[in-house]
C-alpha cells in the first residue's frame, strides 16, 4: 500500500492531482473488477466490497486521512436500507431544541443527505472533519472492517440500519435504473440479481457488509447500535427512543409528554418527506455523474414491496443466500415462508 499512500498524499496543486488521478487508475488496475450495474462505472473490490471508483478513492483516503473525534456519531448503513430515514430522524434529534419550530427546519429545503456529510465523499481529511454547524453527525456505507481505525480507536458511537435483502435488492435495481444515462440499456433484474447474489453490488456482498456490523454490536453494543427497517416502518417509536437514547439525546419524560418523540417520527417519515417540494424537484450532487433526483431515494418505503418484482424461484435464490449467511445469528431470518412466496 506504499504507493497507494503516495497517491492519497494532500496536495491541492492541479499537476499532483492529475498525477493522484493516473496513480489511482493504475491501482484500480490491480483490483477485481465486475459489471457496475449501469453502463456508467465498473466496480472493483476492495477489502472485500464491491466499490465503483470515485467511492473508492474516498474510501482509501478515509481510512489514511480521517481522524475521527470521539463525540463523532457514525451513522452506517448498506445501501437502500433507509440510510436516508436514518439521516432524517438522527439530525432531527440531534436538532430538536434549536428548531422547535418545525416551520423553520432545515429538512423542509433540503434533503436528509446534504444535512449529513458523506465520509467517503464529503469528508476525506482531517481539515474537513468538522461537522456541519456543530452537528456530530456523519454517514458512511464502508462497511465496519473497514473503517477509518480512529473511529474505532476513538470509541465513536456507531448506528447502522439494514432491511430485508430482498427489499434492498428491489430498491438497488431501480436506483441504478435512475441513475443509468436515459438512452443507456437498463440492466434487467435478473442479471442484476446475478450479480447481487454473487456478492457484486454497490458496497456489496449486501449480507457480509450487515454481519461486520452485527458482530461489531455483539462485541461492543455499547458502541454499535443496530435499526432493522422494518421493525421502524411497523412501529417507530420505541426504535426512535432508543436511537435518541444511544446517541446521548434522549427523550425527556416532559418531551415526551409533550409528544416531542411523535413530533420527529412523524416529520422524517416517509410520507412527510416524499411529499416535500425539495425531495420531489430537488437534485442530488447536480454535475456529478453520480448525481440524480432526490426523489429517488423515495421511491416506495414499504416492507415487502420485493414481492411485486421478484418471482417465487428469485425470492428463494436471495432468502437460501440470507439463511446460509445469517444462520447462527440473532438477525431477522428475512426467509419468506415457501407457502408465502410470489407476487
Ligand atoms: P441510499 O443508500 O442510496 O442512501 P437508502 O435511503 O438507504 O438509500 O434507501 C432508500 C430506501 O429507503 C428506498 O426504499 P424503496 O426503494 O424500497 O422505496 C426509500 O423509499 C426508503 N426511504 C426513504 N426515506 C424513507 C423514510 N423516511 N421512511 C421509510 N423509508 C424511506
Amino acid at each position: 500500500m506504499d504507493s497507494i499512500s503516495k497517491i492519497f498524499e494532500q496536495n491541492e496543486e492541479k499537476q499532483s492531482l492529475q498525477k493522484t488521478n493516473q496513480s489511482f487508475e493504475e491501482f484500480l488496475s490491480t483490483l477485481p473488477r465486475d459489471y457496475g450495474w449501469t453502463p456508467l462505472f465498473d466496480c472493483y473490490l476492495y477489502q472485500g466490497c464491491w466499490y465503483y471508483p470515485f467511492f473508492l478513492r474516498g474510501v482509501i483516503a478515509a481510512q489514511q486521512h480521517f481522524e475521527a473525534q470521539p463525540t463523532d456519531i457514525f451513522l452506517c448503513s448498506v445501501p437502500k436500507s433507509g440510510t436516508t430515514w436514518l439521516k432524517a430522524l438522527a439530525f432531527a434529534i440531534v436538532t430538536r431544541k434549536k428548531y422547535s419550530d418545525l416551520s423553520s427546519h432545515p429538512l423542509l429545503s433540503t434533503m436528509p443527505h446534504e444535512c449529513i456529510p458523506f465520509l467517503e465523499v464529503d469528508v476525506v481529511s482531517k481539515e474537513h472533519a468538522n461537522q456541519t454547524a456543530g452537528v456530530p453527525l456523519l454517514a458512511t456505507h464502508i462497511p465496519y472492517h473497514s473503517l477509518p481505525k480512529s473511529i474505532i480507536s476513538g470509541g465513536c458511537k456507531i448506528v447502522y440500519i439494514f432491511r430485508d435483502p430482498k427489499d434492498a435488492f428491489v430498491s438497488l435495481w431501480h436506483f441504478m435504473i435512475r441513475l443509468a444515462p436515459k438512452d443507456a440499456t437498463y440492466i434487467s433484474l435478473e442479471a442484476a440479481l446475478e450479480l447481487f447474489c454473487k456478492g457484486v453490488s454497490y458496497y456489496g456482498p449486501y449480507w457480509d457488509h450487515v454481519l461486520s456490523f452485527w458482530k461489531a454490536s455483539k462485541e461492543a453494543p455499547q458502541r454499535v447500535l443496530l435499526l432493522v427497517y422494518e421493525e421502524m416502518r411497523k412501529d417507530p417509536l420505541p426504535s426512535v427512543k432508543n436511537l435518541a437514547d444511544f446517541i446521548g439525546h434522549p427523550f425527556s419524560v416532559e418531551e415526551e409528554n409533550e409528544g416531542a418523540l411523535q413530533k420527529i417520527v412523524d416529520f422524517c417519515s416517509f410520507e412527510n418527506l416524499s411529499d416535500l417540494d425539495v425531495n420531489k424537484k430537488g437534485n442530488y450532487r447536480p454535475g456529478n455523474s453520480a448525481g440524480i433526483e432526490n426523489s429517488a431515494f423515495f421511491r416506495m418505503g414499504k416492507i415487502g414491496d420485493w414481492r411485486s418484482h421478484l418471482t417465487p424461484e428469485m425470492a428463494k435464490q436471495l432468502d437460501k443466500i440470507t439463511r446460509e449467511k445469517f444462520g447462527g445469528t440473532d438477525l431477522p431470518s428475512y426467509v419468506t415462508d415457501e407457502n408465502t412466496h410470489g407476487n
